[in-house]
This record gives C-alpha cells, structure tokens and sequence, in this order.
C-alpha cells in the first residue's frame, strides 16, 4: 500500500507540475495532434519552398495513414527544403536555380556542397513527384496511354506491379523504386536508387526520366506497416493518380511506336 501511495503522489505531483508548465499536454491526444498540425513547417529562410500537400493527411487512409502523411510531409519533406536553404545561403552558386536544375547538374556545383544538394535538392524533388503521383480515391486499373505501353513492355499492368515491388523490397535500406523513360535507348525500365538519389542525376545507373516512383525508406511506412514493407508497395498501388502518370509519361517524350 506504501508504494501505491507513493506513486499516486509522485502522479499527482507530476500532473500539477505539467498543469502549470504546459497546459496543452492535458487536453488529450486528440486536441495535442490538432495542436501539432498547426505548427507551421520549418523549412529555414530561402528561395526553396515546400510546397502544400495537394489533399489532407488522412486523403489516402487506409492505405497511407494520416499520422505519417504528416510527419513525412511536415517534417521530412521539410527539413530537405531547410537544409537546401541553408546551403544555397553559404553558397552563391545555388542561387537562381531550381532543385531539379540542380540536381541534373551536380557535377557543375563547387565540391564543398554537391553531397548536400545530392541528398537535400534530391529529397525535395523527389518528395514534390511523390505527392503529386497519389491521389485521394486513387488507383485502380491504370487508364489512358499508361496501360497501354505496361501492356505491351511490361506483360500488363499486374506483372508491371509485382517487378516494380519486387525491386522496392529488393532496394538494401533506403532508397527509391522507380519507372523511368532511360536515357540510353528511350527505353521504359523499373530502376531503383539509394536515399535520395533521383533518376535526373546524370551518374545514376540506368537513369532517365522519372515517370513514377515509390519511396521505399522506412518512414513512408513504418508507423502502420513496421518491418512490412512489401505490405506497403501492395496498398501504395491504391493511392496512385493514373491522370499524373500519363502526364509524365507524355512529358518523358516515350512514344510506343
Ligand atoms: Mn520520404
């Protein structure tokens, strides 16, 4: 009894500590996440900027929850953007230019701060097509041009999903599964690259234009799927925005003639 009592003590000195410290950790967990989903993200001072999620956390529930379409976009997405701003402070080369100017031309950046723009410039770039290729309501048979070249290169939509998941799960660590239109014969290919390596950067194997890609590094996913990411590449297929898609794969120049 002794030690019951001693704890509800040491509870209740802890909730008046905290009352007097910080109101809002008492107002429940509900009220604490819409207190967080104000905070404006912090992406530092500087020409990049992050640009607006184009559909709400929870749009691509239950596939993708709300919780981690936050924290991935608020925070991940965010600190890419923060971290180029910071460079392109010290480093008057980056000013002018777009992340993908950037990044299709590394080799052009003073040494000092190509690895920066390597994994920063990438990961807002890639971060900006990976919203842009999901959609609320989305997925479902692709339509349009798009279904029409996976069948004929791929065998059909459904052996084109399980290639492009078997590489996503095959990719070591983090990294990126993609469709590219390649630069090297024009071909459409499944490549994937590591961290934040982006098909655009000329030293990429198999590289070329990004038509569709998946982010495979564990904070897309981990919060609802843990260690289960080829769990995750299935659902993703729910969320995918075919009219974007097709936009891509017309800009990539692929024709299927
Ligand atoms: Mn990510």
């Amino acid at each position: 009894m002794e030690k019951l009592d001693s704890q509800t003590t040491s509870r209740r000195t802890f909730l008046t500590a905290a009352l007097a410290a910080a109101p809002l950790a008492l107002i429940g967990a509900r009220g604490a996440a819409a207190a967080v989903a104000t905070q404006a993200p912090d992406t530092g001072k500087g020409p990049f900027t992050l640009p607006p999620l184009p559909y709400r956390f929870d749009a691509l529930e239950p596939h993708i929850d709300a919780r981690t379409m936050q924290i991935h976009h608020d925070k991940h997405h965010a600190t890419y953007v923060k971290n180029l701003n910071d460079a392109a402070a010290k480093t008057p080369e980056l000013a002018g230019k777009s992340a993908e100017g950037l990044i299709r031309n590394l080799s052009s950046l003073p040494e000092a701060v190509r690895t920066t723009v390597r994994n920063n410039g990438g990961g807002h770039v890639n971060h900006t097509l990976f919203w842009s290729l999901m959609r609320p309501r989305g997925g479902g048979p692709p339509t349009g041009q798009i279904a029409a070249v996976l069948n004929r290169d791929f065998g059909g939509f459904d052996a084109f999903k399980t290639a492009f998941n078997e590489a996503g799960v095959k990719r070591f660590g983090s990294g990126w599964v993609w469709l590219v239109r390649q630069n090297e014969g024009g071909k459409l290919a499944i490549v994937t690259t590591p961290n934040q390596d982006n098909p655009l950067m000329p030293d990429v194997t198999g590289g070329g234009y990004p038509i569709l890609g998946n982010d495979v590094w564990e904070h897309a996913y981990y919060l609802k799927y843990q260690n289960r990411r080829a769990d995750y590449l299935k659902a993703w297929w729910n969320t995918i925005n075919w009219n974007m898609v097709n936009q891509r794969l017309a800009a990539s120049g692929y024709t299927s003639s």
